[in-house]
């Protein structure tokens, strides 16, 4: 699989426009290389982390409500993924769907293409009959190509709260890339973090052992590997805030003086004032009523909320008008 994540025009690229913006900024899809992968998994085990628990709750405890209206066709159908991630939570509606021997195919789609070659491996080992044809590319672009339309059904599953990468506007755009990359009757199942106490979103992004410093670090310790830079990452503080209004937990690292941080592959030099920061991720929370009027956004009607006992989390499903 080629690695066009690693591909050096679009990070230098996406790296040199973050970095000359103001205020600085870096996209959060460049955490996950090998390393940021690993971060990542360690993240969603982490005590304060509760949304891939929470959404794990939901998929155990409902799946065959889930599934329901997609075998009702009684047709052969494709799952398609969209950030397929290390197929934990989508194995419980893989198990099941291969338990009932239904017919499909198996769509992955990843950013990362570490990510997708340990994917494709873990499923060929439990399912070793499964149809799987995993597509590395972004989210957007995978909607626009549809290389899965065969005039089959499709069931797009957007997990694990990924659209919370996605600021209000972007996200209606995410929504815009469905209405088009779907078809008259296609479900989706995207799952969405709830708005809830402040205090416990915080805590997730700001959890003791310092993991989520660390992946967020990570990315400097990218640049500096694959763009040679010389990024000094104790002196960034990870800042991680939570807007109960808009719903946005963003997360940025601080420079904790001035200095200038040099891109050897760029070319470039670039000047923090004391206290300037680089923003590094957003994680939108969502209400019930804001994720309604998505759905109408997109041309969906929502079929079911699923979610977990405490109200944290919400797989939904909805379907093409
Ligand atoms: C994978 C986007 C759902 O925003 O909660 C976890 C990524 N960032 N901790 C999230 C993440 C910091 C995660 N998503």
């Amino acid at each position: 699989m080629n690695a066009k994540n690693t591909d050096f025009g679009t990070f230098a690229q996406d790296v040199m426009l973050g970095l000359n913006s103001s205020p600085k900024t870096l996209p959060s899809k460049y955490f996950y290389d090998a390393k940021g992968d690993k971060l990542f998994q360690q993240i969603m085990a982490l005590p304060e982390y509760y949304l891939t628990r929470k959404e794990y709750e939901v998929l155990e405890g409902q799946h065959k409500q889930i599934l329901a209206p997609i075998l009702a066709l009684e047709k052969p159908f494709n799952l398609v993924e969209l950030g397929a991630g290390d197929g934990m939570k989508t194995k419980i509606l893989l198990r099941y769907l291969a338990q009932l021997k239904v017919e499909f195919t198996y769509y992955p789609v990843d950013f990362s293409g570490s990510v997708l070659e340990e994917l494709e491996e873990s499923l060929s080992s439990e399912f070793p009959s499964m149809k799987v044809h995993p597509i590395q590319d972004t989210y957007r672009d995978s909607l626009k190509k549809q290389v899965w339309e065969d005039g089959k059904p499709n069931l797009i599953l957007f997990l694990g709260a990924n659209i919370g990468n996605f600021g209000v506007d972007e996200a209606k755009n995410i929504i815009d890339h469905l209405r088009v990359g779907t078809k008259k009757g296609d479900l989706v199942l995207i799952g969405f973090d709830l708005k809830k106490d402040p205090q416990i979103i915080l805590n997730a992004y700001h959890d003791e052992q310092g993991v989520t410093r660390e992946f967020n670090m990570n990315l400097l310790d990218r640049i500096n590997r694959e763009l040679d830079a010389d990024f000094d990452r104790e002196s960034f503080i990870h800042w991680p805030t939570y807007d109960p209004v808009s719903g946005e937990c963003r997360s940025y690292l601080v420079s904790q003086k001035s200095q200038e941080v040099t891109i050897g592959a760029l070319n470039q030099t670039f000047e923090f004032e004391a206290f300037e920061s680089i923003f590094t991720e957003i994680s939108k929370k969502y209400s019930l009523s804001e994720i309604s009027s998505l759905a109408s956004l997109g041309g969906f009607e929502v079929k079911e909320n699923f979610m977990d006992s405490e109200g944290y989390f919400s797989d939904v499903l909805w379907e093409k008008q």
